[in-house]
């Protein structure tokens, strides 16, 4: 890794900045697909997997069988059966305890507000093919939806990993496709004859994928957030091992050759052994020509001061942040802009991306600074409720005669003094 020693405050946005993808090219590229599905439905989806993924569905059809996806856990390992179980478990323990209870609250003496947390009708989960079958991501997306009571769960995907259709039966949802790229975005967010359309589409994804679904929410598609490429920043000090180090940014950079791995430190030994142990383990990887690739962009950055790191850890809102360090817990109180973080020696990022419960759909590219990741609130919307007595207008009412009288709003006013003066009607004595 290539190590910057000190470097000054005003080369950090620089040195920060993720590579900036132009995606003028790419929407260019997408827009017809969207247009091509939205228009001839079905048909277009049938030519377009032929064209793009070279998978003739025009015998089989769009959908997966239910027969088909039953079949799928007769395809894995128990211990991976297993394994997909337990992370099943645990999300869903996470997840269940973001619920909160509704409570009344009573704003002023007979003003009674409350919040009720309502799933989403209907959602749309994407899952890309491509050379990892992320069947993890079915249970961080479909977890959520399950809980939050989502009625109709759609999943396009252009794999037919026997995992990803396990996980999809785990968590309940209620329709899979065999649709890939931007084309699968267009189904689920215009619909077609055996496609439902959906009102909010979660998922990572390619470029095109990514650009598919900024395109829609443009046209007015609730999405789950702007994705790019994954993320992870280390920051690491004597108290780490480098081994360990080595090989959580490892695991960052297989994700793709685009992948950003980012290591921090006040300590130029630790920066050393890292650098020492990397290669022998990026040997080992089967993914290691992409590993490679996002090494090579990567940077190790050496810090004067553990106040620096936290500042400069900030400025960069990781999608992934692992503090391994003697005193994780506190300094992570100090951060103010990530996604996830990680804690101390034995807490590697791959244990949040499968399977200790957290969510692994997380803001990249700085949006860790305004953005969450996906949870259970990502598929609920709060619906206010009010209740106002004749005893609550006639204390709430006064005030808000006098805003609206002061915006000019008449009929905002009268909704309020008509009532009042019925009320006084009623009971004169008041
Ligand atoms: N690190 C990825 C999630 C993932 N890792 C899935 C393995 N499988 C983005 O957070
Ligand atoms: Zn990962």
């Amino acid at each position: 890794m290539n190590i910057i020693p000190f470097p000054n405050r005003t080369e950090w946005p620089e040195l920060l900045a993720r590579p900036v993808q132009s995606t003028q090219q790419i929407e260019a590229a997408v827009a017809p697909i969207l247009e091509q599905v939205r228009t001839g439905g079905d048909v277009a989806l049938i030519e377009l997997a032929q064209k793009f993924d070279k998978i003739d569905l025009s015998a089989t059809g769009l959908e997966i069988p239910v027969t088909e996806l039953d079949a799928a856990e007769a395809e894995l390992s128990d211990e991976l059966k297993a394994a997909i179980r337990q992370a099943y478990q645990n999300i869903r323990t996470f997840h269940e305890r973001q619920k909160q209870p509704v409570e009344k609250i009573e704003t002023m003496p007979g003003v009674v507000c409350w919040r009720r947390s309502v799933g989403i009708e209907k959602v749309g989960l994407y899952i890309p093919g491509g050379t990892a079958p992320l069947f993890s991501t079915v249970l961080m997306l479909g977890v959520p939806a399950q809980l939050a009571g989502c009625r109709d769960v759609v999943l396009c995907t252009p794999s037919n990993h026997p995992a990803i259709y396990f996980a999809a039966k785990l968590v309940g949802v209620t329709r899979v496709f065999r649709i890939g790229g931007a084309q699968a975005i267009a189904a689920m967010a215009y619909g077609t004859e055996t496609v439902p359309q959906v009102y909010k589409i979660f998922g990572p994804g390619n470029q095109y994928v990514t650009a598919a679904k900024m395109l829609v929410a443009k046209e007015g598609m609730a999405i789950d957030m702007p994705a790019g490429p994954s993320e992870v920043a280390v920051y690491a000090d004597d108290s780490a091992v480098p081994a360990f180090v080595a090989a959580d940014l490892l695991s960052q950079a297989e994700h793709g050759a685009d992948s950003q791995v980012l290591l921090v430190s006040t300590s130029k030994r630790l920066i050393e052994l890292v650098n020492l142990v990397l290669p022998t383990q990026l040997s080992r990887l089967s993914r290691r020509d992409l590993a490679a690739r996002a090494l090579a962009n990567s940077k190790a950055i050496l810090v004067e001061t553990q106040e620096e790191a936290i500042d400069l850890l900030n400025a960069y809102a990781a999608e992934h942040l692992i503090l391994s360090i003697k005193n994780a817990e506190t300094v992570a109180e100090q951060i103010v802009n990530a996604g996830s973080i990680f804690l101390g020696n034995y807490t590697p990022e791959s244990a949040g991306d499968y399977a200790s419960g957290t969510n692994h759909t997380l803001p990249t590219n700085g949006f860790a600074r305004a953005y969450s990741g996906v949870s259970l609130d990502s598929f609920v919307k709060k619906i206010t409720v009010q209740h106002i007595t004749p005893e609550g207008l006639q204390n709430l009412g006064p005030v808000v005669e006098a805003m609206a009288e002061a915006e000019s709003l008449d009929a905002h006013k009268r909704a309020v003094s008509l009532r009042l003066a019925s009320l006084a009607e009623i009971n004169p004595a008041r």
